[in-house]
């Protein structure tokens, strides 16, 4: 949400509910921790036991790395060396959807759990979480990311903003993620809380409501009920009034800022609890891939025409996918998913999307080339589906020998193209305009016409190409063979741009660009029509166009696209291109390197307090902007940031600012108007008198500014289920036109959901304008699905236009809240003696009553083997008996099982003898300790008919015990009984905005 103008400004002043822990580019003071900061930290812990237990599972060793955990430590200890750019990646998306919490719903008291609004709180946590898993189980896992980090956000202010630590509480608030639980003990409207309080950490929440343990959060705003507590501090204008003063621990000089370091503790304990409730549901793999640790890099996509005249390509698309399939299989450049989008005409899609190799293959061979009518097709729908449906940064094939039939969606595509900064190259084999196609029999009826791209449809591909860095191959059919290593090269890990220019029209140009000693398989790509180059390396070696195999390296070439493959040895430093030609032309030089860098252009708000949000669409030019910048790489460290005009004008530079943990703000005062890159320098952090320690990348994507914006406000309704509207408010503005003048408005969507919106919008005074985009979800719709939609606004005449892009999800009100529940039968242990030669045996009883079912039942703790049958009970409701046997070695076991909505049942046993009392379980420690604690706070709800009686709530974890042994009688000497249940569960609910 964007505010201008005093008005709206003050208006917040007055309104706003939210301050929160500080957000983490504006906290400039050592002792205080940010929301960011605390996300990373948990996330990086939970992701290192997802790795362990994952690599205990495949029999692999797993080290932690000691000092403190990095993105780039823990990759390379997740035997993901490669990943470290996609988990920082991932781990940014959560905390910018986290930030985002204090700009776009910054009027939400319930999600910052200001004004006592607890229920709210917790209801918005569950949603949260509810969504998260049901996007994870579509495998949407950017949608599921920007919902974790509002989630997070929101749990994290409620240690801040309540009075949980001043209640002596050092452990997190378990209840907060759970959703079968009422949370009572709330101080009610009329309770007083608060006492009158001058300075700072004052005792003023009432000794009363601390004896009855009432739980209550301050008040924010311009007034409150009578004797409540404040948030406190500046803007917090309720502080002034009786009772004085305020609670809130959102930084070390805030008014209880004594509290803020344990309250930071507590926050980041409850951040780590609500993640392993997730990896639970997801299970460590599909948790590991929601965090971007995958053990490689690229996913293949491949979006492919199969009408009539394709044979020849497709046979090719299914040689290069086997080749590669069978070259990287169980190397670190397995693909961690495929993705297939045919596209035809008139019909286009479904897109394809698997994990495993054999489907994926089985998906290609089943291509055919059939269909297509008239000579254009439907290849920007493919494109669009494959741009949503890919993760970011993907690289996408596409292949057709067609023109577009739906060119419509250029700006559409060139809108996602900019927002994904994924790489689309495409493989065109059509025949140019001019030249005759032969026959051939494989030509279908309707091929029989003389068909030809004419240059405005090679333009319409090599502008999207370009635009997004890709290369548009032009090759025939014969010769597509030799130009499919490009898609080999790309299933590289840890691919990363160093150089990228593009003249057109083409002219005599020398290019220089900085190789550092991490960089392997240099490779340069050059396409154009017969272009003259020669390359000269550091040391003064050269090599020309002429040489295809030359003391550098090798030249292949296929249609317009040469790729040059340079030697490894003595290739640090400066080199140098030199191109000599009048025809359009393009060069790319990548390579493989662990250090590279992502970046946003982010909106800073510093008032009414300090935050930040990721821009979605193009960034204004001539206006000053910023840039987010994080570098991967191990002791790194960025020195420039420069814009590069894609016209070959001067490069424009940034002031850097470097805010830690490898993150860096690019500031420039005036964005260049058109098209550029950003490219950025730095030092690798070898210190080494012969090292070639300076580096060089650059964006593959071209970025380019706008005279337009097109804002997305705060939704109205944040729920969205199938069978109903979603409405999405948006305003538009412009510098360059005045009021009364009208922009052609397009939304689109790519589920192919049905939608209303206006066509136009018209400027009021001021030049702004507003609208609603309407979309209604079929009511088929599985929970979890996501839907990006991208709003879209042009200028009078054409001359600009801006876009918005939000992902959505559409989730269905469950209609299972309760975890699956476990009953131990049996523990056979006699464990005296030697333990290597002895083991033990467990039986157990799980089932989800008449839920949804058990989906999975997995051992998180224990070395031992589980096996589990299902039979049905005299109910008619499924049993699943589990047997689990260790040595007597690996003395405890927990079993995870989560049922087909993603509510995680836990249960744990420990057969040491010498501990009397449950082991919290290493997982959940928190909800474990706390629960004497929280009891009085918390109730279960009316417990579920079908339960078993030994299914228990955490906070009832005492009398569970009880419950357990009585259950196992004769093993009563085994101390510990079978501690059960975290159920954390979804249940009403709704969509989340991200995007
Ligand atoms: C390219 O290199 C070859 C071999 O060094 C040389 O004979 C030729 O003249 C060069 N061509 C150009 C255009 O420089
Ligand atoms: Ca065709
Ligand atoms: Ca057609
Ligand atoms: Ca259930």
């Amino acid at each position: 949400m964007k505010f201008t103008g005093r008005v709206l400004l003050l208006a917040i002043l007055l309104q706003t509910q939210t301050v929160c822990f500080k957000i983490w580019l504006f906290s400039e003071k050592p002792r205080t921790t940010t929301h960011q900061q605390m996300t990373e930290t948990a996330i990086l812990d939970v992701s290192a036991e997802a790795c362990r237990t994952l690599a205990k599972a495949e029999g692999r060793d797993f080290v932690l790395p000691t000092g403190p955990l990095s993105a780039e430590s823990l990759a390379m200890a997740c035997a993901a060396a490669d990943s470290a750019k996609p988990f920082r990646t991932s781990i940014n998306t959560i905390r910018f959807g986290n930030a985002e919490t204090d700009v776009v719903f910054l009027l939400s008291s319930e999600r910052h759990f200001d004004n006592e609004q607890i229920l709210r709180g917790h209801e918005r946590i569950k949603t949260g979480l509810e969504a998260v898993k049901a996007n994870i189980r579509l495998k949407n896992f950017i949608a599921a990311r920007w919902t974790l980090g509002e989630t997070l956000h929101t749990l994290q202010d409620f240690y801040s903003h309540s009075n949980w630590i001043e209640m002596g509480k050092r452990v997190p608030f378990s209840s907060l993620i759970k959703p079968d639980v009422i949370i009572r003990n709330i101080a009610d409207e009329k309770t007083p809380t608060c006492g009158e309080c001058d300075g700072q950490n004052c005792n003023n929440i009432l000794q009363s409501i601390l004896n009855d343990q009432l739980l209550t959060t301050g008040y924010f705003g311009l007034t409150k009920p009578d004797g409540k507590c404040s948030h406190g501090d500046f803007p917090d204008l309720s502080s002034l009034l009786p009772p004085k003063g305020g609670i809130n621990k959102d930084d070390e000089d805030s008014i209880h800022g004594g509290l803020h370091t344990v309250a930071v503790e507590v926050a980041t304990a409850a951040t780590r609890e609500l993640l392993q409730d997730i990896r639970g549901a997801a299970g460590d793999q599909d948790f590991l891939r929601l965090m971007g640790v995958t053990r490689s890099s690229s996913v293949l996509c491949f979006v492919i025409d199969t009408t009539g005249s394709m044979s020849d390509d497709i046979e090719e698309v299914k040689r290069v996918t086997l080749s590669i399939i069978d070259s990287t299989r169980g190397t670190p450049d397995e693909p961690p998913a495929y993705i297939l989008v045919p596209f035809n005409d008139p019909d286009f899609g479904p897109l394809i999307r698997t994990t495993d190799a054999d489907i994926f293959k089985a998906q290609v061979n089943a291509l055919t080339a059939t269909g297509g009518g008239d000579f254009p097709e439907m290849s920007l729908s493919g494109l669009q589906l494959a741009l949503t449906g890919a993760p970011p940064s993907s690289k996408i094939f596409l292949f057709t020998d067609a023109t577009a039939k739906d060119d419509h969606l250029r700006s559409t595509v060139l809108a996602l193209i900019e927002s994904t900064q994924s790489v689309v190259n495409c493989m065109l084999t059509g025949v140019l305009s001019g030249a005759r196609r032969r026959r051939t029999p494989n030509d279908d009826q309707q091929n029989q016409r003389l068909r030809f791209f004419d240059r405005s449809s090679i333009q319409l591909y090599q502008e999207l190409a370009l635009a997004s860095g890709g290369q548009a191959i032009q090759v025939t059919k014969k010769d597509l063979p030799q130009a499919t290593s490009i898609i080999e090269d790309s299933t590289s890990s840890a691919l990363v741009t160093i150089f990228q220019a593009v003249r057109n029209p083409g002219k005599a140009e020398n290019f220089s660009f900085i190789v550092d000693d991490s960089l392997r398989k240099l490779t340069v790509y050059i396409t154009g029509s017969s272009p003259i180059f020669t390359i000269i390396s550091p040391t003064g070696a050269t090599q020309n166009n002429t040489e295809s195999s030359g003391v550098l390296g090798s030249i292949q070439t296929a249609g317009n696209f040469r790729t040059v493959r340079l030697n490894t040895t003595e290739q640090g430093g400066v080199w140098e291109i030199r191109v000599d030609s009048t025809q359009a032309y393009t060069i790319k030089v990548i390579g493989q390197s662990g250090i590279d860098f992502l970046f946003n252009f982010v909106e800073i708000f510093m008032e009414p307090q300090p935050g930040f949000q990721i821009l979605s669409g193009r960034p204004s030019a001539n206006k000053n902007a910023t840039l987010l910048v994080t570098v991967t790489g191990e002791s790194v460290s960025l020195t420039g940031v420069e814009l590069v005009p894609t016209s070959g004008a001067q490069p424009v530079n940034t002031t850097v600012e470097d805010r830690g943990q490898g993150d860096y703000l690019a500031t420039v005062d005036r964005l260049p108007e058109g098209e550029f890159a950003v490219r950025v320098t730095g030092l690798t952090g070898v210190v080494s008198r012969t090292s070639h320690n300076l580096f060089q990348r650059q964006t593959s994507t071209q970025l380019r500014t706008s005279g337009v914006t097109v804002t997305v406000s705060a939704l109205v309704n944040d729920s969205w289920g199938p069978g109903t509207n979603l409405t999405i408010p948006f305003t538009i503005a412009s510098n360059a036109t005045g009021s009364g003048s009208s922009f052609t408005i397009q939304a689109r969507n790519d589920r192919g959901f049905s939608s209303s919106f206006p066509s136009s919008v018209t400027l009021e005074a001021g030049g702004r304008g507003a609208g609603t985009v309407t979309l209604t979800a079929p009511s088929d719709t599985a929970s979890g699905t996501d839907v990006t939609l991208t709003i879209e606004a042009e200028a009078p005449g054409g001359s600009d236009s801006n876009y918005a892009v939000q992902r959505l999800t559409v989730i269905a009100k469950p209609t299972d809240i309760l975890s699956p529940t476990c009953e131990v039968v049996s523990v056979n242990a006699n464990c005296t003696g030697n333990c290597t030669l002895l083991s033990w045996e467990l039986s157990a009883n799980l089932t989800d009553g008449n839920g949804t079912g058990i989906a999975r039942i997995t051992v998180r703790q224990g070395s031992g083997t589980l096996n589990t049958t299902v039979v049905t009970g005299v109910d008619g409701l499924n049993v699943t008996l589990a047997t689990y046997r260790a040595s007597c070695c690996s003395e405890e076991v927990e079993l995870v099982a989560v049922d087909a909505v993603g509510n995680v049942g836990v249960c744990s046993r420990s057969i040491r003898a010498s501990s009397s009392t449950a082991e919290p379980p290493a997982t959940a420690p928190v909800a474990t300790t706390m629960a004497p604690t929280t009891a009085p706070t918390t109730a279960p709800t009316t417990p579920p008919t079908t339960a078993p009686t030994t299914s228990m709530h955490t906070e009832s974890m005492t009398s569970q015990i009880t419950a357990a042994n009585s259950t196992s009688g004769g093993q009563s000497s085994l101390a510990s009984p079978c501690s059960f249940w975290f159920s954390l569960i979804p249940f009403s609910l709704i969509n989340i905005l991200t995007h």
